[in-house]
C-alpha cells in the first residue's frame, strides 16, 4: 500500500513563508507545459516564484541526472542517486526559496520516488520513507497536482520526443504500475494530491491548478 502522508504529519514540517508545490505524473503527460503556465500566472498575480524540478534541479543534480539516465541502475543505487539529488535540490534551492517567501513549483517530488522506486520498482516503502525524510528534512509539499493520463495518450506523446530514457522504452506494464501507484497515493492522500485529467486544455487546467491552489491553500 502506498504510504499516506496524513494532515497532522505534515504539520509537524516546519513552518516555512513560501507555498511549496508539487507536480507529479507519468512520462509525457505535459506536467512542464502546465508548470510554465502556471508561473506565468504567478507573475500576473505578482507573486515571488520559482519553477524547478527532479532530478536535475541544481548543477550538481544535474551530473546526477546525466548518470540516472545514461544506463539502467540496481533499484538501490537509482534509488539513492533520486535522493541525493533531492537532498541537494531541498537545501541549495526549495528551503532558501520558501524561506524567503516564494512560491515554489517543482516538478517532481518524493512522491516520484514512492510510486516509481516504491510501488512500480518494488523497493521497500519503509526504506524509501526514512531516507527521504532525511533528505527533505521535513520539508513536504502544501499541495501536489497529479496530472493523470491514459496510457495510449501519454506514450503517444512521448514517441515525439528525440531521445528516449530506459525508462521510455520500459514494458507498457511497468508503465501501468506508475499511473495505478500514482492514483492509489493520490486516494490516500486525497488533502494534499489533487488529481486533474491531463487531456483537458490547457487553460483549463491553469483554471482548476488556481481555484484548487485559492481553496487549499487561503490564509497559510
Ligand atoms: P522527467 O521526464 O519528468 O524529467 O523525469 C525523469 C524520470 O525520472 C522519470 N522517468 N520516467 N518515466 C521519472 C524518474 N524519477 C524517478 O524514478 N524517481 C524520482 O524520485 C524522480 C524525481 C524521478
Amino acid at each position: 500500500m502506498p504510504t499516506q502522508t496524513t494532515a497532522s504529519k505534515r504539520n509537524k514540517t516546519p513552518k516555512s513563508k513560501g507555498i511549496f508545490i508539487t507536480f507529479e505524473g507519468g512520462e509525457g503527460v505535459g506536467k512542464s507545459s502546465l508548470i510554465q503556465e502556471v508561473a506565468k500566472r504567478l507573475t500576473q498575480e505578482k507573486i515571488a516564484h520559482i519553477a524547478t524540478g527532479e532530478p536535475g534541479g541544481t548543477p550538481r543534480g544535474q551530473e546526477l541526472r546525466r548518470w540516472l539516465q545514461a544506463s539502467k541502475w540496481p533499484s538501490v543505487a537509482e534509488f539513492l542517486l533520486y535522493s541525493a539529488d533531492r537532498s541537494l535540490h531541498v537545501e541549495e534551492v526549495i528551503r532558501p526559496a520558501l524561506a524567503q517567501g516564494k512560491w515554489v513549483l517543482c516538478d517532481r517530488f518524493v512522491d516520484s520516488s514512492r510510486v516509481y522506486q516504491g510501488q512500480a520498482g518494488g523497493l521497500n516503502r519503509l526504506f524509501i520513507e526514512i531516507v527521504s525524510t532525511q533528505c527533505t528534512g521535513g520539508i513536504e509539499p502544501d499541495l501536489t497536482f497529479l496530472l493523470d493520463c491514459d496510457l495510449d495518450v501519454s506514450m503517444g506523446r512521448l514517441v515525439g520526443r528525440e531521445v528516449l530514457s530506459h525508462y521510455d522504452q520500459a514494458k507498457r506494464a511497468f508503465h501501468e504500475k506508475v499511473r495505478s501507484g500514482f492514483l492509489a497515493l493520490a486516494a490516500l492522500n486525497s488533502d494534499r494530491i489533487v488529481v486533474l485529467d491531463s487531456t483537458a486544455p490547457i487553460a483549463e487546467l491553469v483554471t482548476q491548478v488556481w481555484d484548487t491552489i485559492k481553496e487549499r491553500v487561503n490564509g497559510k
